[in-house]
């Protein structure tokens, strides 16, 4: 090594321990885990997609039908949510972990507004009939999907994902471009947003 890569590499060493990058422990972003469900039954849902292998069967199921009459009646389905580990905020930076429990895939999707997903038979009955311009996009008359990102995930089920990093203090809606009830906000202080208890 000549004397000038040498010193190259101090000045780079001396760099690196003096950025904000280098902070102590406890400034570190935190880990969010978030716990996706659903509690579909693998034999009527068996045409969308549902496959039980994480969730005991104690759980029970839902049917398609028993889907349907709730999504008509509250509409969203209770079981179909997001659960985060501990109150959502960022007050020193996030990351978030995923991990689908259910049965079918979902997306954990980075919204300015919740709106509608890219299913149109489920953002009408869900109240959202106008689609999230994060989730969907009208090509043809027909809502397609964004492509997945950082910001844009999509978990299929019994699987776990690395979802979005906030910054300190940052706050951020996210729902399922899948079911439009399935949201998450994630506050700026540490206060609890309504919508992490979401029914
Ligand atoms: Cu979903």
């Amino acid at each position: 090594m000549t004397a000038w890569m040498y010193r190259f590499l101090l000045i780079g060493l001396a760099f690196f321990s003096f950025t904000p990058g280098a902070r102590h422990d406890q400034d570190a972003p935190r880990t969010l885990n978030i716990h996706v469900r659903d509690y579909c039954d693998p034999i009527t849902f068996a045409a969308i997609g549902c496959d039980r292998i994480a969730t005991p069967t104690s759980a029970g199921f839902l049917t398609f039908a028993g889907f349907q009459a709730e999504l008509a009646a509250e509409k969203s389905v209770g079981a179909w949510r997001f659960i985060p580990d501990r109150a959502a905020n960022a007050e020193d930076g996030l990351s978030v972990m995923l991990q689908n429990l259910g049965g079918e895939t979902h997306t954990f999707t980075r919204v300015k507004q919740f709106g509608g997903g890219f299913v149109a038979a489920l953002n009408a009955p869900s109240g959202t009939p106008v689609p999230a311009p994060e989730c969907a996009r009208m090509v043809n008359g027909q809502l397609v999907p964004q492509p997945p990102g950082p910001d844009n995930v999509f978990i299929p089920g019994n699987s776990d994902a690395t979802g979005p990093q906030l910054r300190e203090g940052e706050a951020a809606k996210f729902q399922c471009c899948i079911h439009p009830w399935m949201r998450v906000t994630i506050g700026a202080k540490d206060h609890r947003d309504k919508d992490a208890d979401h029914d």
